[in-house]
């Protein structure tokens, strides 16, 4: 061989080792991580797992792999051909879905429309509004045009619920450049199991900012919850405006840890745009130290200060006031009035009270009942149907409005105790679906069912969801989020999905990879999840 050819082939293999090694790195680097987890975002092809969370009630896959264009554009049709919430929610999707700094562009791409048709003109977002959705993505073969891609709902917001579907089906792959969808044609129809998907958020004990708070309900939308519970106010802090009683705010714990009627319409406003209901709570008579701040009046004693003073009409004035403000902002159709945890001791001890119940001759627990009940007509008044706490059911439920809906926490068993008395319930019980207790495992978040111990498919339907609550005493905005999620996200596909993937087995095999790509995608959106198990995230590489 001459000798400038040899010089020209060692070139050549020094190069092919050069580009080969980092590569090779890379690709022990990326093995590694996958034996220790499945929580990379970069997919493996070979895996049969569907990654959709939650889990879609119907849909059907075949094995082509389509790309999508970074410059997708969006034909909405039909009668909400103008939707500025469809519209602005696909550039949100398009954003978390090609965020990523290096994907290619330019480039010829199978599916570049995306084709959302809404049935409905109607954008109220009322309590059981249509969720459903079906996607539709096509594959190539002599009866479709390959990559045509569509969602059609009813309402705008079952349109939500499909954009949210479709970007889980758009997955950026790290070694093409390209955001894929992965065995198409894709057929998916989908819909809800609970009208009500909720999760509580408590801005008394821990003040949330805005931007906290924004966050939680973007991240709602990514797990199709659509109820947020807002638990404005308790003993701790009043960090509300309510421009009828403007010193109630007094009881935040600064100026700048409060919330102003324009900040709570942001909310609204806000959590609108997701399709997420802002149901706010006004804790009474219990849990309501922090409105004396203002109003010492609201206190039966200097050394009684709760619960509310039952005996005043000022009491109930001022409670008629924060509902007639409220009703400006939060135009959900239902309204939390509380009435958990009422512990009346101190009403007997206080002379005027005593003297009010003996004159009326009536019980510490009958004064309750007669708070709990004036609460419930002023909210009644104001056109919206009652939620109370538990609490009010066990006590006199023959007394309470056939309208309310009952909100269990405290135990199991209570829904069927609800529905059996012809109320609505939902269902929140504190041994499975309270975030606050750090210790549950998201087995128990998904396994728990609100329909448990409810064979009558009546008595069923008067379940009208669940919510888990992120009572806020022990954390703040620092570990919000990682306390929220994964496991709110288990809860939401038990709310979403099917009732019957509820086996240790599927558990092992397809919801917890499932779930622990759920959790990465969070991540990938900015939204600090917890690890979905300890071993995750902790143990080394072997
Ligand atoms: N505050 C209010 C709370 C709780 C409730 N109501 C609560 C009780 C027990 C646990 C967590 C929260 N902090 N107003 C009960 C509905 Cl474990």
């Amino acid at each position: 061989m001459p000798s400038k050819s040899r010089i020209v082939l060692l070139l050549l293999l020094l190069g092919i080792v050069f580009v080969l090694a980092p590569l090779s790195d890379a690709g022990k680097a990326r093995e590694a991580r996958r034996r220790v987890s499945k929580s990379s975002l970069d997919l493996d092809l070979n895996d049969t797992l569907v990654y959709l969370w939650p889990l879609p009630k119907n849909f059907s896959q075949g094995d082509q792999t389509l790309t999508v264009d970074p410059d997708l554009t969006l034909r909405l049709r039909g009668a909400r051909g103008n939707s500025l919430i469809v519209s602005e929610a696909f550039e949100r999707y398009k954003d978390l879905v090609f965020r990523s700094q290096v994907v290619l562009r330019g480039v010829s791409f199978d599916v570049s429309t995306l084709t959302v048709v809404v049935e409905s003109d109607d954008d109220e977002l009322q309590f059981g509004v249509d969720e459903s959705y079906a996607i539709y993505v096509a594959g190539g073969d002599s009866t479709s045009i390959i990559g045509q891609a569509i969602i059609e709902a009813n309402t705008i917001y079952g349109a939500l619920r499909g954009l949210e579907t479709f970007s889980q089906l758009c997955i950026f792959n790290y070694e093409s450049k390209r955001v894929e969808i992965y065995k198409a044609p894709w057929y998916i129809k989908d819909e809800p199991r609970f009208a009500f998907r909720g999760l509580l958020l408590d801005t008394s004990r821990h003040f949330l900012p805005i931007s906290t708070i924004k966050q939680v309900i973007d991240s709602m939308s990514y797990a199709k919850l659509n109820v947020l519970h807002w638990h404005i106010i308790d003993e701790e802090a009043f960090p509300l405006e309510v421009p009828s009683y403007p010193d109630l705010w007094k009881g935040s714990y600064s100026k700048w840890e409060r919330y102003t009627v324009e900040d709570a319409k942001d909310i609204v406003n806000f959590a609108k745009k997701r399709g997420i209901h802002v149901m706010a709570e006004i804790d009474v008579p219990g849990h309501a130290e922090s409105w004396g701040n203002g109003y010492p009046d609201l206190f039966p004693s200097s050394n009684c200060t709760e619960p509310l003073d039952v005996t005043k009409n000022f009491t109930f004035e001022v409670i008629s006031g924060i509902l007639s403000d409220m009703r400006k902002i939060f135009p959900f159709d239902s309204f939390h009035l509380g009435g958990d945890e009422v512990h009346t001791d101190c009403w007997n001890s206080t002379p005027h009270i005593k003297l009010w119940l003996e004159d009326r001759n009536m019980t510490t627990k009958a004064a309750y009942q007669y708070f709990v009940l004036k609460a419930q007509e002023i909210a009644l008044a104001h056109n919206w149907i009652p939620v109370n706490w538990e609490e009010t059911f066990h006590s006199f439920k023959e007394k309470l409005s056939p309208q309310t809906v009952v909100h269990n926490w405290y135990s199991s068993g209570v829904c069927p105790e609800v529905v059996a008395n012809g109320f609505r319930c939902i269902f929140s019980n504190q041994g499975a679906w309270y975030l606050n207790w750090v210790n549950t495992p998201w087995e128990d978040f998904y396994t728990s069912e609100p329909w448990e111990g409810i064979d009558d498919p009546a008595q069923q339907q008067l379940v009208i969801g669940g919510e888990v609550c992120m009572w806020d005493e022990f954390g703040d905005t620092s570990d919000l989020q990682q306390t929220i999620w994964p496991r709110a996200a288990a809860a939401a596909e038990r709310l979403w999905g099917s009732r019957y993937i509820n086996d240790t087995e599927s558990l092992n095999t397809t919801v917890l990879p499932r779930l622990q790509y759920f959790r990465c995608l969070l991540n990938h959106r900015g939204i600090a999840a917890a690890p979905v198990t300890n071993k995750e995230a902790r143990t080394a590489p072997v």
